[in-house]
């Protein structure tokens, strides 16, 4: 049987990197086969893509370079990783995804969403996740603590006002998209947080 696709998605610094070893843990729980990987990235060549995304720089990357490397590295990952793990059964887990494109290039550089969906269907066909965590917090506070761990990369240097239109963004698509997203409230303590993933998970796997 095809393995299930799960996304975690959120605005930076909202603790995806941090609870997706708990997400592990569960599966393990539940001794589930899996893939852990990322977005942008997962394999040699798209790590290289997300290092070109990522490095400060002091040339100006114009929004549709930034696009198509974005779905270079996704076209890659899908070939390479998650198609391949998901037909041999396991689960593939992938800290972010598409919903990304559209929260980040679409409203948070602004692009044009029928382009995204555009290349969503050249690079994916019919390829979506079959559950999505949205990990949602105020913007300022996911700031802080990403900034607390690391130096910003090229996105974290952006204005409050483009996290805000990622954060709208990924609620949006929450909405319009109930059957496979969960919001999460990310604020609370980190058991708080992984209780809702739990409960979360444990909703899904009963509905399948
Ligand atoms: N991007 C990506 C696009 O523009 N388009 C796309 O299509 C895609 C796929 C890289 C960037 O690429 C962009 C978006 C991104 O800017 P990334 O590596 O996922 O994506 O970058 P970040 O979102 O910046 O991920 P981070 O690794 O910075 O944040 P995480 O993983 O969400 O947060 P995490 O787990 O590292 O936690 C941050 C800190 O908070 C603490 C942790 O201990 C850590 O110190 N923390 C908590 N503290 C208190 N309470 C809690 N509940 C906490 N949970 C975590």
């Amino acid at each position: 049987m095809r393995g299930k696709f799960i996304t975690i998605e959120g605005t930076e610094g909202v603790g995806k990197t941090t609870n997706i070893q708990f997400i592990q843990s569960w599966m393990d729980k539940h001794k589930l086969a899996y893939a852990t990987t990322r977005e942008p990235g997962g394999t040699p060549l798209a790590e290289q893509i997300r290092e070109l995304l990522l490095s400060p720089r002091e040339e100006s990357v114009s929004n549709s370079a930034e696009l198509l490397m974005v779905f270079a590295a996704r076209a890659q990952h899908i070939y390479q990783v998650i198609e391949p793990s998901l037909s041999e059964g396991a689960w593939v887990l992938c800290d972010r995804f598409t919903d990304a494109t559209y929260a980040y290039q679409g409203a948070g550089r602004l692009m044009d969403t029928g382009l995204i969906a555009e290349l969503e269907m050249m690079v994916q066909g019919s390829l979506r996740p079959d559950l999505t965590l949205i990990l949602d917090i105020p913007v300022q506070i996911g700031l802080k603590r990403a900034g607390e761990r690391s130096t910003p990369d090229r996105f974290e240097l952006e204005q409050v006002e483009f996290f805000e239109r990622v954060r709208s963004q990924y609620l949006q698509i929450a909405k319009d998209n109930p059957q496979r997203c969960v919001v999460i409230d990310a604020s609370k303590p980190l058991e708080a947080v992984q209780a809702q993933i739990g409960a979360a998970l444990e909703r899904f796997l009963e509905s399948i």
